[in-house]
């Protein structure tokens, strides 16, 4: 570096580029400046505006405030700030915040970097030079290495999509572009087009002043009082005590706010426990409390509809008209899919009598007049037109600007089906291209102001990484991006969010693609990713310098997000390694770890008994459908490596295939290792099958319509017995159903190698089960290993394998083998899963597609009922 700040000349880089131009200069804008020059990078900042200040610049609508107590909407990078400036109040007002920013970039110098009244038009990568070329809207040519967009997510106002929009001849106003100078309502007609956040902050203010006031509701949005007042004392005081120690956590929470984090379930709590935590969540006025009453609210429709309910209860218990208080309660979506507002007498606005609620679900708007809004039932004549309508949110302000990348592409192009970012800062064709909060990371599910530090944090830490290595470009790799959209995805559809048609899901602005555009996984899941993006040297990256080149594929995140919590959660129990126990402590850990599990689906009948097995009685458990019979029957042998586990160890699993594949299963246990070694759980498998086939009738099945099912060791049984039943010449099977069978003895697959650690089932657990369960001379049997055996004449089969099971490989063997000896096989490969995750129903929701496609896939097995 120059004296200047100025890069000396490097291999196509001309001294007069600035390494970084920052576009905006609201919370991240302004920090990203500070940062960049702390590390000794030129910078500039553009800004549209004429004043710093982003967000808190533009919605200056009466009642506007954040809804994150504002001592945690706060930036905490430098604790002498911190000791600085002290808010006055919970929820801080715009010009409180407004203020707060221009005294940061006061305190901090950050103006004299910033071009105001100046947009940032056209950026073009010119891969040659490296460098970003810019064009601002005064005409200006900008050139920089690295081109940053810390734009907001909600900068772009919707456009009126309203007919008539442009023929109102009074005054309109739009919350998001309110006058500076204020705009008195006294006396007026003024109506308020939209109810979410900006329409509910601002609505009982202009109710205060003007003479009628008409909203226009189309969606009613869940609202809880704020209960504004000063800033929580018991914040203040963790504050006071251990700044950093509360900082820290609320950068390693869910939301970017500390709180506790609970497990009680909505669905399963005891009324009281339910009524106790849903009023304490409404008394405490905060979104972290409302969102947080149960562990599944956001995943479980019944947990939801409670918290959904008791806030409907609180509506009608405020608004007087029951007409008006049912319009107002939210019945279209579920609490948390569009973002919840609080407010302040909201409800109650609606008790005075010149103010009118219009529900546009009863009563569309047809056209704006010259003089008010026309519905399908009435006119409204009103002076002002107040819209509160939201925004183009999360892409509108960067496909905004014609961003054009490697090879001509443009960002608008690339992103015309959706988003697509690697960890919602980067996109491949747009080398050095970031965009602060952008899709794909918290964001607008979090506290912005936590978010907007560590993005900016990871992004000036990249940048010297890079200069301390040499590099001059990073771009992640198409892999790395297609990985992380996919994680992005995985989140989100576990949750209820993709059900809302929410601005989230790019709903509310027509013709924009459907996707989730947030990352929902978490502020701290998402921080630690981003960490080990880091440490690992980039990973996902492609690096290009004078120091040469570096490039990952790796993808950062591939299991189930669901199925990652699970084995952290274990991991954070300090559980053994199971291979550790002995067969009957094993034995005992997994019941507990059982009786701790979710049942299953209700079932219409569980009928227990036993069967004659060669040693003795075989118990079973039977569960039929709650449809009428008679049903397909599935004989299912359980999991547990032939060594744990009875006819109940994977009841939940049986219940839901029972459901979703409408047959009547059968679970029978066998006898284990190492008390009862091989062939013995054979010879128990055999004669279940016999027996069952022989009873069907009795069992409430129909006959002949049998198949074979089982997981892990018991899809083994289920494999063998398939083929014995072959060679035996009876009893005839429709099926076989393996669950990341076991179907070989040897270990040695690629699969092993890869999966053989960190996925509960583990290559040494393998070796464990095997040696408890057979000598290692009959391993090679076929009805040990029946990959080894004759595979023709089969039935058709289901293979389901795991894509981080160690028996992954060896299903994939059985399947093929299968197909090549001319069986029928469907295969369902569960991206993302472990060998344990497909049957931890009602756990892990991601398995929940899985199970749905094995069984529609068992049900197709079976010949069509006759029509009645
Ligand atoms: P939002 O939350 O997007 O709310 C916009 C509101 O405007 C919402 O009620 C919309 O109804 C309504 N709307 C939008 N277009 C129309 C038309 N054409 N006709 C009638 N009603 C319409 O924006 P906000 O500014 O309130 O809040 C944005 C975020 O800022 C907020 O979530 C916080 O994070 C801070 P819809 O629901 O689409 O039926």
């Amino acid at each position: 570096m120059t004296e200047t700040g100025v890069r000396d000349a490097q291999p196509g880089v001309q001294s007069d580029v600035v390494d970084a131009v920052v576009v905006g200069a609201g919370f991240a804008g302004l920090y990203l400046l500070h940062r960049l020059r702390e590390a000794g990078f030129t910078a500039r900042g553009f800004e549209a505006a004429d004043d710093v200040g982003g967000t808190w610049y533009w919605n200056r609508y009466p009642g506007a405030r954040c809804d994150i107590p504002t001592v945690d909407y706060t930036f905490s990078f430098d604790p002498e700030l911190e000791r600085a400036w002290t808010w006055s109040e919970k929820y801080a007002t715009q010009p409180e915040i407004l203020r707060y920013l221009q005294f940061v970039a006061d305190r901090y110098d950050l103006r004299r970097d910033i071009t105001f009244e100046t947009r940032v038009d056209r950026a073009v990568w010119d891969d040659d030079a490296e460098v970003w070329q810019l064009r601002t809207s005064t005409g200006e040519e900008v050139r920089c290495r690295y081109y940053v967009m810390a734009t907001g997510c909600l900068s772009v106002p919707k456009e009126p999509d309203i007919e008539g929009a442009d023929r109102f001849r009074g005054t309109v106003l739009a919350t998001s572009r309110w006058p500076h100078e204020g705009v008195d309502l006294t006396g007026r007609r003024v109506a308020v087009i939209g109810t979410g956040s900006s329409g509910i902050q601002s609505i009982p203010l202009i109710a205060q002043e003007a003479a009628e006031l008409t909203v226009f509701q189309r969606t009613p949005n869940f609202s809880i009082p704020a209960r504004n007042g000063p800033a929580p004392a018991d914040r203040l005081e963790r504050l006071r005590t251990d700044r950093e120690a509360y900082r820290e956590a609320g950068r390693w929470s869910g939301l970017g706010v500390p709180g506790e984090k609970t497990d009680i379930r909505g669905a399963t709590a005891p009324e009281e426990v339910r009524r106790e935590r849903l009023e304490a969540a409404w008394e405490a006025g905060e979104l972290n409390a409302i969102l947080g009453v149960f562990a599944d609210q956001g995943l479980d429709p019944a947990s939801n509809e409670i918290v959904s309910e008791f806030i409907r209860e609180k509506i009608r218990s405020i608004v007087a008209d029951p007409v008006t208080a049912e319009a107002l309660s939210p019945r279209d979506h579920f609490f948390g899919t569009k973002r919840p507002c609080l407010d302040t007498g909201y409800y109650a606005t609606f008790n005075l009598p010149h103010v009118r609620l219009v529900d546009l679900r009863r009563t569309p708007i047809t056209t704006i007049t010259e003089t008010g809004v026309d519905t399908t039932e009435e006119s409204f004549d009103v002076d002002v037109l107040v819209y509160a309508t939201g925004f183009d949110a999360m892409t509108g302000a960067l496909v905004g600007v014609d961003v054009t990348g490697r090879d001509g592409l443009t960002l608008r192009e690339k992103w015309a089906d959706g988003p697509s970012t690697y960890l919602g800062l980067m996109s491949e064709g747009f080398p050095n291209f970031f965009a602060v909060t952008g899709p794909g990371s918290p964001s607008v599910l979090s506290n912005m102001a936590v978010s907007i530090e560590q993005h900016v944090d990871w992004v000036t830490d990249c940048l010297v990484d890079l200069r301390d290595r040499g590099m001059t470009t990073i771009e992640p790799t198409p892999a790395a991006e297609a990985g992380w959209n996919q994680h992005v995805a995985d989140c989100a559809a576990i949750t209820l969010h993709p059900t809302a048609n929410s601005w989230y899901m790019g709903a509310n602005v027509p013709g924009k693609p459907r996707a989730f555009y947030p990352y929902i996984g978490g502020v701290d899941a998402y921080r630690a990713v981003s960490d080990e993006v880091r440490e690992r040297g980039y990973l996902g990256f492609r690096l290009r310098g004078p120091a040469g080149e570096q490039r990952s594929d790796d993808v950062v995140r591939q299991l189930q997000p669901d199925v990652l919590a699970v084995l952290q959660t274990l991991e954070e129990q300090g559980v053994p390694p199971l291979e550790s126990m002995p067969p009957a402590q094993l034995r005992e850990f997994m019941d507990a770890l059982n009786a701790a599990r979710p049942l299953g689906p209700e079932v219409g009948e569980v009928v227990d008994g036993t069967l004659p097995g060669p040693a003795g009685p075989l118990r079973y458990r039977l569960f039929r459908p709650p449809s009428p019979g008679p049903h397909p029957v599935v004989l299912y042998f359980h999991g547990g490596g032939w060594v744990i586990g009875d006819e109940v160890s994977d009841e939940p699993f049986c219940r839901d295939l029972c459901v979703r594949a409408d047959c009547v299963v059968v679970s029978v246990d066998y006898r284990h290792g190492p008390e009862a070694r091989y062939p013995a759980a054979v010879e128990d498998a055999d004669a279940a099958l016999e027996w069952v086939a022989a009873h069907a009738i009795e069992l409430g099945g129909i006959p002949d319509d049998l198949v074979v099912a089982g997981w892990s060791a018991g899809a083994n049984l289920a494999a063998v017995v398939a083929q014995r039943a072959r060679d035996a010449g009876g009893p005839a099977l429709r099926g076989q159903l393996l669950l990341t069978p076991v179907t070989d003895s040897a270990m040695t697959t690629g699969s092993y190698r890869d999966n053989g650690e960190g996925y509960l089932l583990t290559a040494g657990l393998m070796r464990y089960f095997w040696d408890a369960y057979c000598d290692p001379e009959q391993r090679t049997d076929p009805a040990a290993a029946p990959l080894r055996g004759n595979l023709t004449d089969l039935p058709p089969a289901v293979v389901v394998t795991a894509q981080f099971d160690p028996l992954r490989d060896e299903g994939i063997a059985y399947a093929e083998a299968l197909r090549a000896a001319g069986v029928p096989v469907e295969h369902v490969a569960a991206r993302g899963h472990t060998h344990t995750s497909l049957t931890m129903v009602d756990v892990v929701l991601s398995g929940a597609p899985v199970r749905e496609d094995l069984a529609r896939r068992l049900r197709a097995l079976f010949p069509e009922p006759a029509a009645v």
